[in-house]
């Protein structure tokens, strides 16, 4: 009897010390983590501007100047996919009002244009593409609209929601759903040519418009308006802040524009960022800009700095007015999705021997950061919100790249972290390209090549318990 007490509680003190680490707040969803886990996606702009030369049209070009005669998005499809896309945003609607699908609310629309003798749809042919090819499609409509008549009026927010409508019903799913953050101006207005502003937060119901998309699109992300769950990193440049939590306050359109750029640890929402830029200076496509085409290695910043700071990846390729993404930009594009494969290939980590200072038992042993396996994390005691793993190589190895991911379904924990090296004996510090502080879903930080017997990462200071998932090094 006695002995079963004393097994009983063995058993019990065992599978409390084994016990995951408690959440801690806030935490994604399933569907924001899926959504992380795409880390680099395409948009396109594409429409009346493109044949019109503009960035921002005033909603005064006619229908009839949209004209791509070689459009081809299976081209635009294959092309994204190549270059390692797993899914592509189309301006539906831009600043300038007009639709490229046959749409109720307003006949500026791609019926009224000689593309396919008013026949053509964009966003179906877009939607179809993707699905035969396996990308995520994704839709962005413009809430300013420098067209409609009745714009800053309740009547177009209704024409509003109609879109809105008909966009999330008719090509689902969406895996994201962008609702620009421009806002109110001057513009045509049907003929008004004035200035109207509007209140962002407000004007548009994008309670109802949020609600609208995730009937129709219930594992969607919504980017931008004040119930977003996705946020804007804060610059069209190309860069997520080092320090990057997905931990974020509520954003409105009086949010400093730091807090979009490093999240906030004491955030009470889950919103990771989306880091938004395009491949060349415009986001519709110029001539003049055939040679400004962003470099390999300009991208490869961008990369490092967006994927590699706990942000996903929005890079735009703005279509010809042939109706193709031009070939410099898909060249260049393949190029940069080949060096970051070659640069990150090889994980060196693999068949190292990993110690570290402390362990929560040995479901959560510190060989779970180099498994392989995303759902299983090397964690620390309650008690020990910090720890030092090393690797020891069976041989010494040159590295310029480590990788680090975070347990996040548990909660974004790292404050900061340093990466040490030894050599023959000797230690040193490795001196990174940026800070090391937040990790997050992914953190991927660089320096100079350095060669080690052995690599060490202190996690100085943590919200909890370490719980880490994955670390490699290349
Ligand atoms: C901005 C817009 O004003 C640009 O034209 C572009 O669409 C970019 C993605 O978002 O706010």
């Amino acid at each position: 009897m006695k002995n079963i007490f004393l097994t009983i509680i063995l058993a019990m003190a065992l599978l409390a010390c084994t016990k995951a680490p408690e959440p801690l707040f806030p935490v994604p969803s399933d569907d924001q983590l899926a959504w992380q886990e795409l880390e680099t996606y395409a948009f396109i702009h594409f429409g009346l501007n493109t044949f019109n030369d503009l960035e921002w049209g005033y909603g005064d070009t006619p229908a009839s100047t949209f004209n791509p005669e070689t459009l081809d998005c299976e081209q635009w499809v294959k092309t994204l996919k190549n270059c390692g896309m797993k899914g592509v945003i189309l301006t539906a609607k831009h600043h300038d009002g007009f639709c490229l699908w046959p749409t109720k609310s307003t006949d500026y629309n791609i019926s009224n244009s000689p593309y396919k003798n008013g026949k053509g749809d964009l966003v179906k042919e877009l939607s179809d593409a993707c699905r035969k090819h396996g990308l995520k499609f994704g839709i962005y409509c413009s809430p300013w609209d420098r067209h409609n008549a009745r714009y800053g009026y309740p009547e177009y927010v209704e024409t509003y929601h109609t879109q809105i409508q008909e966009l999330a019903s008719n090509y689902r799913p969406l895996f994201e759903f962008w609702f620009d953050g421009a806002n109110g101006g001057n513009g045509y207005y049907g003929g008004a040519n004035e200035t109207r502003s509007i209140d962002p937060d407000n004007y548009y119901d994008y309670q109802r418009a949020k609600d609208t998309v995730l009937a129709h699109n219930p594992h969607a992300m919504i980017f931008g308006g004040p119930y977003q769950t996705v946020r804007w990193i804060g610059n069209e440049k190309g860069f997520a802040g080092a320090t990057n939590w997905c931990n974020a306050p509520r954003i409105t359109s009086q949010t400093p524009l730091k807090i979009n750029t490093n999240g906030d640890e004491n955030g009470s929402e889950w919103l990771p960022a989306e880091v938004d830029v395009s491949i060349r200076p415009g986001w519709f496509y110029h001539a003049n800009e055939d040679n400004k085409v962003k470099s390999v290695n300009e991208l490869c910043e961008i990369y490092y700095n967006s994927v590699g700071h706990n942000a996903n990846l929005l890079l735009n390729f703005p279509v010809a007015l042939n109706g193709r993404i031009h070939p410099t930009d898909s060249a260049l594009a393949v190029k940069l999705y080949d060096k970051i494969n070659n640069e990150l290939s090889h994980n060196l980590l693999t068949d190292a021997k990993v110690n570290a200072d402390n362990e929560r038992g040995r479901r959560f042993s510190v060989s779970k950061v180099n498994d392989g396996n995303p759902e299983t994390y090397w964690a620390t005691d309650d008690d020990y919100p910090y720890g030092t793993i090393s690797f020891s190589m069976k041989k010494p190895v040159t590295i310029n790249r480590v990788m680090i991911q975070e347990y996040v379904k548990l909660g974004q924990r790292v404050k900061s972290f340093y990466l040490e090296g030894e050599k023959d004996g000797k230690w040193f510090r490795i001196n990174t390209y940026d800070e090391t502080t937040t990790v997050g879903y992914k953190r991927i930080v660089r320096f100079d090549p350095v060669e080690v017997d052995k690599l060490v990462i202190n996690f100085e200071e943590s919200r909890g318990p370490l719980c880490i998932s994955n670390i490699a090094a290349y």
